[in-house]
């Protein structure tokens, strides 16, 4: 089974990471390595960020690794939040306060269409290969559900009438912008083993 260090401090998408490759590949997280920084995302496209965060590990560590950024994407907002996703609402990763912005800045606004996309950079023997995966929704008018993270009670993807915070683990991961990544990756790693 292959070994990959998934370069991320978020535990959520750790949890939905390994929900997704089940037993095909061994993920080690930055804690199982012993590895407690805050690794810098400086880049202006989630495709720099992700490499970044993968580069960082990989030249630290010397191990085949991942990383993923991933953004919320909304029509209206002209594809903001987009890369600052994360700071929407200012320092410190707040999700309720993200929220509370993005539902502020939507108020009154017809079209709430977005999309997640997620990109990431895998890191095998020194070269890296980039995977995207795209999630297309709606933003709602209000939260739903206590399931997922981030922005997901206020997300619901296209084809649902509920939100991803609505949706267990594995049912988040078929349609999701991370799972439909994740898979990508999984693909190419089966290729790669041939
Ligand atoms: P890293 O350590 O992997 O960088 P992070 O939480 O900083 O973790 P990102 O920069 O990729 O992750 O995330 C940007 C924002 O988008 C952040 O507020 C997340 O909570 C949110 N987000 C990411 N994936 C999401 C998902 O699947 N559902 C809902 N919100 C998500």
């Amino acid at each position: 089974m292959p070994e990959l260090i998934f370069a991320t401090n978020n535990l959520h998408k750790l949890q939905e990471i390994q929900q997704a490759v089940g037993n095909k590949i061994n993920i080690l997280s930055l804690k199982d390595i012993g590895c407690d920084e805050d690794i810098p995302e400086t880049a202006s496209t989630l495709e720099g960020n992700a490499s970044l965060k993968s580069w960082y590990i990989y030249s630290h560590f010397h191990k085949n690794c991942f990383a993923d950024d991933t953004g919320l994407e909304v029509v209206a907002l002209n594809g903001r939040p987009g890369v600052h996703s994360a700071r929407y609402a200012g320092p410190g990763h707040d999700h309720e306060k993200n929220i509370e912005k993005l539902l502020a800045e939507l108020q009154g606004v017809s079209n709430r269409k977005a999309r997640f996309r997620t990109v990431i950079s895998l890191i095998m023997n020194g070269n890296e290969i980039i995977f995207e995966g795209i999630a297309n929704g709606n933003i709602s008018n209000q939260k739903h559900g206590d399931k997922g993270f981030g922005y997901d009670p206020v997300f619901i993807p296209d084809g649902y009438q509920k939100s991803f915070a609505e949706m267990d683990l594995d049912e988040k991961n078929i349609i999701s912008h991370r799972g439909i990544a994740v898979r990508k990756l999984l693909n190419y790693l089966k290729s790669y083993d041939k």
